[in-house]
């Protein structure tokens, strides 16, 4: 069977590290076509829409994305790609990796993030000259989803994290949905308060598994967690919807190195690995994450790692591992 897997590298890093993840997926003994599409700033720098309709349509239509990463149109490109899967919700694992140094060596926490609405919502406006507002949707449904999600995933029990003290009405409804859901299906939640979970994190990580956020909080919780374990070159992520998925690091576009050749392609590379998952190739993603491993541990290592190793070092030691 012949996966087609839809290729975006995006802006940045994003053009450095998907031909990696692509080489490493090219090697296995997995069937793949890849349609590459554009999206991102340099379009847009060149007077065109930042998300063409074909590559949207793309998506929307291919077995599964690999997404690279979004720079200043992340608005107009990543949240409409991940709403073209139909995705809602954002799987971030944060896992610390043998010979990798790390501000806390227990953490091993998984994020499923709300990915369709809160604050990233798209309901933001400039009403006068000196105020903009933003509107933070939560529905029961999206939280719903999300919590049978969540259900399967962890059935042992997960954490639910909000600010319902203070958001009572947005918060509410998601604490209130997703514990409902968890107790309909007899799985144990725990609930903390965003801003205690932060402090927790940094304190106490192996005191967390599966952690249930809304969207915004979802987002900034797992850069957080990229701190604790080493940096954002290791964090991948899947958009999971009910027919597709789309795929990307949790790394942007990082215009700071980009363009230099030595940007960490492991979290793209661990990206595919989870496509390879979805699309129920279980053994071919052992052997990739067998193989980022045993390079993370082994070396060479990029320069956010504390190595003097390419993005070309990295990938060439990676395919030698498969
Ligand atoms: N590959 C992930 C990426 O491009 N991140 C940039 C960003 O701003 N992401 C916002 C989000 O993940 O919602």
């Amino acid at each position: 069977m012949t996966h087609e897997i839809a290729v975006i590298p995006g802006d940045g890093i994003g053009s450095e590290v998907i031909p990696a993840a692509i080489e490493v997926l090219e090697a296995l003994e997995v069937d793949f076509e890849f349609t590459e599409a554009e999206a991102g700033d340099h379009l847009l720098e060149a007077g065109r829409e930042p998300l063409p309709e074909a590559t949207e349509a793309l998506a929307a239509e291919a077995d599964a994305t690999l997404f690279g990463a979004a720079g200043e149109t992340a608005a107009d490109v990543i949240i409409p790609l991940r709403a073209a899967v139909d995705s809602f919700v954002n799987v971030r694992p944060a896992r610390t990796y043998p010979g990798v140094d790390a501000v806390k060596s227990e953490t091993d926490l998984v994020f499923l993030r709300e990915n369709t609405e809160g604050v990233y919502a798209g309901h933001e406006d400039d009403l006068s000259e000196n105020l903009s507002t933003l509107t933070r949707v939560v529905t029961d449904e999206a939280a719903e989803r999300l919590a049978e999600y969540a259900c399967e995933y962890a059935p042992e029990g997960f954490t639910i994290a909000h600010k319902a003290n203070v958001m009572r009405k947005t918060d509410g409804r998601f604490r209130d949905a997703v514990a409902r859901v968890a107790e309909e299906n007899d799985v144990e939640t725990d609930e903390v308060l965003i801003d205690a979970l932060a402090m927790h994190l940094v304190l106490r990580p192996e005191e967390y598994d599966v952690i249930v956020t809304p969207n915004l909080a979802g987002d900034v919780l797992s850069d957080l967690a990229a701190g604790l374990v080493g940096g954002l070159g290791l964090l991948p992520s899947a958009n999971v919807g009910p027919e597709r998925a789309l795929f990307e690091p949790v790394h942007g576009s990082a215009p700071d190195i980009a363009g230099e050749g030595i940007a960490n392609p492991s979290a793209t590379i661990l990206s595919a690995a989870m496509l390879l998952d979805y699309l129920a190739e279980p053994e071919a993603a052992e052997r990739v994450r067998t193989a980022v491993e045993a390079t993370l541990e082994a070396g060479p290592r990029t320069p956010d790692l504390g190595g003097e190793g390419t993005t070309e070092d990295v990938t060439r030691a990676i395919l030698s591992r498969l």
